[in-house]
């Protein structure tokens, strides 16, 4: 498989479960600035909706958006449990915080990454702080979104968690959104996806 990715984007998530996935897979770099790869092709080349990630299969066949390659990858490992089992309401659970994330958080995003007018930043902001204080309050004491179990949603949480900072974002008034950053990034597999990343800042 070929994970067609740009630093630092929501493509991170798909990396992730690809490592917690523990699945042979080569990565393309997407230049965000000139919308090429690394092999000097253009995006739209890959996916005509000109964006990653992509996730292209053995068979040459491409899926892309990022909560049905997220599924399609912990379906690959069914006893990795990065996702409930296909037909189960857990699944259908799992699906209703993909799509938050996706709509909610992820989308929000736009106006403060795209020089957005100043109104529509104020008001970008307003509306992730509405979601992260819902996810906060959903989240409760819980390590992970799912429960006591790492999934898929979790690595597309931290995703955009991850650019709340650089969204002019401040997350300490959401404490449990800032551990679960915390803890998810400590995992091993979300530490190599941020390394090869070029994401991890080295210390000293
Ligand atoms: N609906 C898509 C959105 C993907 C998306 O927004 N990709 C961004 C990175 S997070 C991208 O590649 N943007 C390219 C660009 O803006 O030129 C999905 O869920 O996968």
């Amino acid at each position: 498989m070929k994970l067609y990715y740009a630093t630092g984007t929501c493509s991170l998530a798909p990396h992730i479960a690809l490592r917690e996935a523990e699945l042979p897979f080569d990565l393309v770099r997407m230049d965000m600035k000139t919308g090429r790869l690394e092999d000097g092709r253009a995006m739209d080349e890959v996916n005509d909706k000109g964006y990653v990630p992509v996730l292209e299969l053995d068979d040459g066949s491409r899926l892309t958006e990022v909560s049905a390659v997220l599924q399609y990858i912990a379906d690959l490992v069914p006893d990795k449990n990065l996702a409930p089992r296909p037909g189960t309401m857990e699944r259908y659970r799992l699906q209703e915080w993909l799509n938050f994330i996706a709509t909610e958080v992820h989308k929000i995003y736009w106006p403060l990454f795209h020089e957005g007018e100043e109104v529509e930043v104020r008001k970008a902001r307003e509306k992730l702080a509405h979601s992260f204080g819902w996810l906060e309050r959903k989240l409760g004491s819980k390590p992970f979104l799912m429960g006591e179990i790492f999934t898929v949603a979790d690595a597309y949480l931290v995703t955009v968690l991850n650019w709340a900072r650089a969204g002019g974002i401040d997350l300490a008034p959401w404490p449990g959104l800032v551990s679960l950053r915390a803890r998810v990034r400590e995992r091993p597999a979300v530490r190599d996806a941020l390394q090869a990343e070029g994401l991890l800042r080295t210390k000293g």
